[in-house]
């Protein structure tokens, strides 16, 4: 804004305008004056804050007063009386000041020019946030009632401003930085199995100097104690192996971090167990076959972490043929290589099943003596590894009740049993017939003649050869005592032989007895089924 002066002026003042004209601008109206020494008179010094500190606020007080000038009513001078609001503005963030009000006497219109007012103190306070030459500026506002260019041209809120200069020498007051700094490791990657990475790993290096301190220059790093390598961001560790990474950083002060304590041992394998195999862990338990559980194991290599552990898993079934069960291997660091099959091997633990006897023997059935079928033999069913044979044993033509058992046997050892019974009846033998009485004894003259008389029978069938007889014995014992003798005399009946024949439906044989007395015989028939007759003889 500039200064115009009325068409109505007077010579006189314009004359005096044109002397005022010499002077500066601000003395044609009041003015902000500003005081940075603190101290009265105010003056219009800037404020210079000597050397101080970066990062710390330093204060210090400058005063604050209007200057009397112009013509009262016409051009920007306050009104008598006024109350003179002042606000502060600053150039630059790092600097503020506080405001205040200045109360103008009554009588502002008649006090002389250039007569200052009284003054507010406002506190100036520098944080200056860089170290060197700070030169700022704070405007100081002065708002009140006041009469604007014009003729008595009153406005409520006339504005003056007044500048004052800060200056200060900004220095680095922190004590020396004698911490170096400290570096962390983050590795990033797929943890595996007890503390190995199953992936590449990223290295980030991370450091911090201290509080105040002079700040990072470098980190470095050593992989496995090679060269010495300026770390210029995080780094990858591609391959399988184990990794020893020291670190350290050096701070702008040559603060040198121990690299001694900062040692980490990196292990990766991304590599499976490899070569695996797998098979039975013992021999075939016959003839190429298992015939029952069997372990199957396997085991593999693995270069980097080693193996951990492989499959091994009992192999029960089903029967089969060049079987085969899978099987992985997994190493120290977790990763698992398979699943392969295992070598093939025969495995049969069903026993052949379906037996069957083959012949004309039944179960169940009774025979005569003499009429039992010829041992039978035995088949069954095998699917898998085959049947290798069948065999019948306690096959038997004696009397009794008998028990045939086939046993199958299939080609890898398994057996099954099946059993028949039957029974072998003995003959019947009649007899003896008169004169020879039966359950006493019969009394004869010794050297006689006895016949005895007597039939056999299977069942309903009456056996007429002297061939079913196998023998006739007379066995000699003292008749008191009811012991047999020593001296018993035996004779044996002959087939064939004269004395024994079959005739009138009957078996005859006529015993021609001992010339002992006082003797006692027991006469004996025995049949070739093993059945006997007996009859007592007393010699007299
Ligand atoms: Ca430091
Ligand atoms: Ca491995
Ligand atoms: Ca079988």
């Amino acid at each position: 804004m500039r200064w115009k002066a009325p068409k109505t002026l007077t010579h006189a003042i314009a004359l005096a305008a044109i002397l005022t004209l010499a002077l500066p601008w601000a003395a044609l109206a009041d003015n902000v004056v500003t005081d940075g020494d603190g101290d009265l008179p105010v003056s219009n010094s800037p404020l210079n804050l000597g050397t101080i500190c970066v990062g710390v606020s330093t204060s210090a007080t400058a005063l604050i007063a209007i200057s009397r000038n112009g013509n009262y009513g016409t051009s920007n001078v306050f009104q008598n009386g006024a109350v003179v609001t002042i606000s502060a503005e600053s150039s630059s963030s790092d600097l503020s000041a506080t405001g205040g009000t200045i109360k103008l006497p009554d009588n502002w219109d008649t006090i002389s020019n250039n007569v200052l007012s009284e003054s507010v103190a406002s506190t100036v306070t520098l944080t200056p946030s860089a170290t060197g030459a700070f030169n700022g500026t704070i405007t100081y506002t002065a708002e009140g009632p006041g009469f604007g260019p014009g003729n008595n041209n009153p406005i409520p809120n006339m504005t003056r401003t007044g500048t004052l200069t800060v200056t200060a020498t900004v220095q680095d007051c922190a004590p020396a930085d004698t911490i170096p700094p400290t570096t962390t490791i983050q590795l990033s990657g797929t943890t595996g199995n007890n503390d190995w990475f199953i992936s590449p790993v990223e290295v980030t290096l991370t450091a911090t100097d201290n509080d105040g301190g002079s700040g990072v220059a470098a980190t470095y790093y050593q992989i496995n104690n090679g060269e010495v390598q300026t770390y210029s961001g995080a780094f990858m560790l591609n391959q399988d192996g184990i990794y020893e990474i020291r670190y350290w950083s050096e701070d702008n002060a040559g603060n040198v971090e121990e690299a001694q304590e900062n040692i980490v041992t990196i292990k990766i394998d991304q590599t499976a167990p490899y070569n695996i195999t797998g098979g039975p862990d013992r021999a075939p338990d016959h003839n190429g076959w298992y015939n029952k559980p069997v372990t199957i194991v396997f085991t593999g290599q693995d270069d980097v972490s080693g193996i951990d552990s492989c499959t091994e898993v009992t192999y029960g079934g089903p029967d089969g043929a060049g079987v085969t069960v899978s099987g992985v291997c997994t190493d120290v660091a977790g990763n698992t290589g398979g699943p392969v099959a295992s070598s093939p091997f025969n495995y049969d633990a069903t026993a052949p099943t379906d037996i069957t006897f083959i012949g004309a023997l039944l179960d169940g059935m009774e025979y005569y003596w003499g009429d039992t079928p010829p041992e039978p033999t035995c088949t069954a069913t095998d699917t898998v590894s085959g049947l290798a044979s069948c065999e019948v044993t306690g096959y038997s033509t004696a009397v009794g009740e008998h028990t045939l058992t086939a046993t199958a046997t299939d080609n890898a050892g398994n057996t099954a049993t099946k059993t028949l019974t039957y029974t072998v009846k003995a003959w019947t033998l009649s007899g003896f017939f008169q004169p020879v009485d039966m359950g006493t004894y019969n009394t004869v003259k010794g050297g006689s003649t006895v016949p005895l008389k007597f039939q056999v029978f299977k069942g309903t069938t009456e056996v007429t050869s002297p061939a079913a007889i196998a023998s006739i014995t007379a066995t000699a014992f003292k008749c008191e005592a009811g012991v047999p003798s020593s001296d018993a005399e035996e004779w044996a009946a002959t087939t064939g032989a004269t004395e024994l024949r079959y005739t009138g439906g009957q078996f005859m044989y006529n015993w021609k007895t001992p010339k002992t007395p006082g003797v006692c015989y027991k006469v004996t028939v025995t049949t070739q089924d093993g059945s006997k007759l007996t009859a007592l003889f007393t010699l007299k």
